[in-house]
């Protein structure tokens, strides 16, 4: 067994859970958040500034990397763990999701995925076993199966196809798949239909992954829509495997996602916005580029204790980032990253504490949503 999942203590108030994920490169707690290194790095950040963030498992991508370098290069290099120097956890997604954002670009059969590299407009073939292959070398911890992920919004036909073929394509990740040391997790499509939903569910969890991604959420529907699906489909799942809600991660999204059962969570978005000079802060975000920080002395949030935080004032950074120095998105990246990694951790102990629920309501009173 490539993985195991234990849950430790179950929230009395609400769905949320504690547990312990182990892996091939160690164990790590639930409910956790997973930094983006689409490229085999979180942008701008060392392994260790990663780590010295809280960072205990990062995702990659199968579609970046089989592009470029190349997945026989990062497999010659020894896997992706050595080629990056990440001694911990890491989880690939499947190419599914980005091949499907390429939009005109792509066309999908049954058999697979035909699309044109968005770096050089050179023509490729992805199909469940080629995502497998790929995954296998680059050999992730935890890898994911090659789905379909729709748009918002899409109507019901489409969403059935949709999802009929990724639990065909999940069947044939699964018989392809063949490394001990990796765990395979299934994805639900299904969009914003309760009983295509359900049927997803059902079958992939007659095929026994090791874990189970919902897909298709945060795809440009309204909140409220993502957590009713939530409501209904998290409670359908397995209740001994670790749920991964692909590509969600705003801080109020994390504890909404929580509080519904889910386990894991990736997104860009504290790293994106901390690019363009965003950072979140206990009140909400601050646009730290913007002339009213100018003479803002003050740290970005004067409760956090990252390096950024410890040492650098809103105006500094203000003048690194409108100064275009690398180091002003670095120290952003690292404090956006600090905090929603410290967010988990506020998380695990509310659950610890029996106090999720005021920690939530709490948290989500003061943080102003835009
Ligand atoms: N499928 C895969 N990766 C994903 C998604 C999906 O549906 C999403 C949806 N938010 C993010 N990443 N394979
Ligand atoms: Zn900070």
């Amino acid at each position: 067994m490539a993985i195991g999942f234990k849950i430790t203590k179950e929230d009395g108030q609400s769905r949320a859970r504690l547990g312990l994920l182990h892996t091939s490169h160690g164990t790590v707690q639930t409910p956790i958040f997973m930094p983006v290194g689409t490229q085999a790095t979180v942008k701008t950040m060392t392994p260790d500034e990663v780590c010295s963030c809280g960072g205990e498992l990062i995702l990659s991508n199968t579609y970046h990397l089989y592009l470029r370098p190349g997945h026989e290069l990062v497999a010659e290099a020894g896997g992706l763990h050595n080629f990056m120097r990440w001694d911990a956890p890491i989880l690939t997604d499947s190419g599914g999701f980005q091949v499907f954002s390429l939009g005109p670009l792509r066309k999908i059969t049954d058999q697979g995925v035909t699309f044109r590299s968005h770096i050089d407009g050179s023509e490729h073939f992805f199909s469940p076993e080629k995502s497998m292959e790929i995954q296998m070398a680059l050999g992730a911890d935890i890898v994911m199966a090659f789905d379909e992920c729709i748009p918002y919004p899409c109507s019901y036909e489409q969403t059935k196809d949709a999802m009929k073929r990724t639990t065909s394509w999940a069947v044939r990740c699964r018989t392809r798949h063949n490394r001990e040391d990796q765990a395979l997790f299934g994805i639900i499509q299904g969009g914003m239909f309760r009983d295509l939903r359900l049927q997803s569910v059902a079958e992939l969890t007659t095929l026994d992954f090791s874990g189970y991604g919902i897909g298709g959420l945060s795809v440009g529907e309204p909140k409220p829509m993502m957590y009713e699906v939530l409501d209904y489909l998290v409670p359908a799942m397995p209740k001994e495997k670790p749920r991964y809600l692909m590509g969600v991660g705003s801080p109020d999204c994390l504890l909404e996602g929580v509080y519904r059962g889910v386990d894991m969570f990736d997104c860009v978005l504290p790293t994106r916005i901390a690019r363009n000079g965003t950072v979140f802060t206990k009140e909400g975000k601050l646009v730290v580029r913007n002339a009213e920080y100018a003479r803002d002395f003050r740290p970005l949030d004067p409760e956090c204790d990252c390096y950024t935080c410890r040492n650098f004032s809103r105006a500094y950074i203000r003048h690194l980032i409108k100064a275009n120095e690398v180091l002003g998105i670095r120290l952003t990246t690292l404090h956006n990253l600090r905090f929603v990694l410290k967010l988990m951790q506020n998380i695990r102990a509310a659950i610890v504490g029996d106090y999720f629920v005021e920690y939530k309501d709490e948290f989500l009173r003061r943080f102003k949503l835009d």
